[in-house]
């Protein structure tokens, strides 16, 4: 996995939108402004090939990427975003549940968590979905640069204990400094291969 090439395939906001599944593909899912797309920008290793939203709610559709020719790559809208209506959170509620469950290409969901917050039910609901489904996860507690020492580690353990996870069932991330990107390049080469 070296990122030499990543493009920009489509955005899909229907089903009948979604390319064929001619590569495996890992999808990035969180909350609304958690830090999906820069996680996936410093992990490919480019400033801004995903859009950084100033404001939460801004990634819509399920955006696709091409890595390498290897996989597909693919950036969920982020959930838990007050100000987005109801009917449209419930829209994008079907849509990504309904790829979730049943692309078969899908080889891992990783679940993009802020250490500094509580365990949120949110996050709760979707790691226990995805492990009632048998869709593999990986939980990454991610802006670790903005707490540090045992505030850290205080912060990982509740969010552990909120999600029922072991430390090397999850992944600490910083986008900001880089750390976490290589065992996160790891892990997911091999829910890949
Ligand atoms: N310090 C720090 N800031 C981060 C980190 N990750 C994301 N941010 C900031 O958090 C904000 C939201 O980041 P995004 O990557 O747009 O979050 P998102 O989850 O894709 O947001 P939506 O697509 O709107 O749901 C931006 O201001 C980022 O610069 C991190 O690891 N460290
Ligand atoms: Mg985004």
């Amino acid at each position: 996995m070296n990122f030499s090439t990543v493009e920009f395939l489509l955005s899909v906001h229907r089903l009948q939108q979604l390319p064929p599944p001619e590569l495996p593909e890992v999808a990035f899912a969180g909350r609304s402004n958690v830090g999906k797309s820069s996680l996936i920008n410093t992990m490919i290793g480019r400033k801004s090939l995903v859009k950084v939203s100033s404001r939460p709610g801004k990634t819509q559709g399920l955006n696709y990427f091409r890595v390498d020719d290897q996989f597909f790559l693919v950036d969920l809208p982020g959930y838990g975003f007050a100000k987005v209506p109801k009917a449209m959170q419930n829209a994008w509620q079907g849509l990504i549940s309904t790829y979730l469950e049943n692309r078969l290409s899908l080889r891992c969901v990783v679940v993009i968590i802020d250490i500094r917050h509580e365990p949120k039910a949110q996050d709760n609901q979707l790691i226990g979905w995805l492990r009632e489904k048998g869709i593999p996860s990986l939980p990454v507690y991610t802006k670790i640069d903005k707490i540090s020492g045992s505030q850290r580690d205080r912060h990982a353990r509740l969010l552990d204990a909120g999600h029922g996870l072991s430390p090397s069932q999850r992944l600490l991330f910083s986008a900001k400094t880089g750390q976490g990107r290589d065992e996160l390049i790891g892990a997911l080469a091999a829910f890949l291969h």
